[in-house]
């Protein structure tokens, strides 16, 4: 929705189209399931209390405790509001294009209300894509370690690419469930008018990155369980140098407290240009905070939401689609695929938990059988790689899905399922 104006953002989209990402787009998206919730009413603790001090790989659950996503589409969720980061393109100096970023950062936790349910660990190789013609953006998601359990992402856009690994920590402790992310997550921007360095020099785009904050599910012993998101997020602008600390307030005993934020934006001379407000569940507000008569102004709001089975949002119903038109084209290993996770999104749960159980053994023959080799796996279409800014270890797209799509190759390349 936003005007591309740079060399650089219309190479990028010319990219995208030629690569023919869109094809198999065509059907229009589903934003809902219509199965009733059939589930059986079974108690959070009367399951988990055998398991204290577990982590979540170690867990054996009964498969109605599942939800019909993939941790690999959970990242991809965070694409719900990449408007954010059109905008972002869009706004002349740093510090402001700092808001919008931040507020996409943020913008991913409500999606995680009323979601206490455990997403499908990827098997090893499984991917995910997604594309979005009416954004013009296209995601690409690869399980690239199975122990411990690691999941490389890239979504790129004619003005962004957002890109990272997501590896949880998981343990349960008996009063909560907690969830530690270690993989770091970057932004790299393309604005219309181009980045001025922090050495004075012209860029065609900078560099942003964060860490993700916690999550924790509280009341599994009574009450009703309920996640919290809480922590310190610091995003950092690498080419510029601006900062922003963005605490994510733990919720207290009233529920009005519940979703609280609070950043401030510095300048790389170390002042405070903006402070950023208001609640990860609903909405987002930033004011300038040089000017002492300024008005905050609205960043973000959370979509409305249909109620549904598992409570997934609009967003994450359009996932996993079985479209017709994208079924023939896209990966064998795409998670749309999966027939455990597609018998779950159909209300068959004996098929859920017998498929899982066999493509889970099948993950564990191919295994086995690479041991007995010698040979050491690799992921397909990541390598990890010295980050060019950072210089920290991350997962490199090699740039190698969307060609081979396009030319059917990769219809059987692998076979997981
Ligand atoms: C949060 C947003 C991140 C990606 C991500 C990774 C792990 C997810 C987490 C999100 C949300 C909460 C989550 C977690 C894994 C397990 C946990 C789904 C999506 C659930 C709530 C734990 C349920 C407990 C079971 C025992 C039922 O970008």
């Amino acid at each position: 929705g936003f005007e591309l104006t740079s060399p650089k953002q219309l190479e990028r989209l010319e990219k995208i189209n030629r690569e023919e990402t869109f094809k198999g787009y065509e059907d229009p998206i589903r934003t809902t399931l219509k199965k009733e919730d059939n589930r059986p009413k079974i108690s959070l603790w009367s399951v988990l209390k055998s398991m204290v001090g577990k982590d979540m790989t170690k867990m054996t659950l009964p498969v109605v405790f599942n939800e019909p996503t993939s941790l690999l589409q959970r990242s991809a969720e965070v694409l719900e509001y990449s408007s954010l980061l059109d905008k972002a393109a869009t706004i002349d100096d740093s510090p402001t294009r700092m808001i919008y970023v931040a507020a996409f950062a943020a913008s991913e936790y409500v999606s995680t209300v009323g979601r206490i349910a455990k997403p499908f660990n990827p098997l090893l190789g499984e991917t995910f894509e997604y594309a979005r013609p009416d954004q013009g953006y296209r995601v690409l998601a690869e399980q690239v370690s199975h122990h411990p359990p690691i999941s490389a992402l890239i979504a790129e856009a004619p003005s962004w690419s957002y890109y990272g690994e997501s590896n949880v920590d998981t343990k349960f402790l008996g009063r909560s469930f907690d969830i530690k992310h270690l993989g770091t997550w970057y932004v790299d921007l393309y604005p219309g008018k181009g980045v001025v360095d922090q050495k004075g020099q012209r860029m065609d785009h900078e560099t942003y990155s964060w860490k993700k904050i916690r999550n924790s599910v509280i009341g599994i012993i009574i009450g009703n369980p309920t996640i919290d998101n809480y922590g310190e997020m610091e995003i950092r602008n690498h080419t510029t140098g601006d900062y922003m600390s963005f605490n994510f307030k733990q919720r207290g005993w009233r529920a009005s407290s519940a979703g609280e934020v609070k950043g401030e934006i510095y300048t790389n001379d170390g002042k405070l240009k903006y402070t950023v407000g208001g609640h990860w569940n609903s909405k987002i507000y930033a004011k300038d905070a040089t000017k002492p008569d300024a008005a905050k102004f609205l960043v973000w709001e959370a979509n409305e939401r249909t109620e549904m089975m598992f409570h997934l949002t609009n967003f994450a119903a359009s996932l996993n689609a079985p479209q017709p038109h994208l079924l023939p084209v896209i990966a064998c290993t795409d998670t749309r695929l999966r027939p455990d996770q597609r018998a779950m999104e159909n209300g068959e749960y004996d098929l859920a938990s017998s498929e899982k159980t066999r493509v889970e053994n099948k993950q564990r023959a191919a295994r086995k059988q690479r041991e007995l080799s010698g040979e050491k796996y690799q992921p397909t279409f990541f390598v990890q790689a010295k980050h060019p800014v950072t210089g920290e270890t991350y997962w490199k797209y090699k740039d190698n899905y969307w060609v081979p799509r396009k030319e059917g190759k990769l219809r059987n390349y692998k076979d997981i399922f």
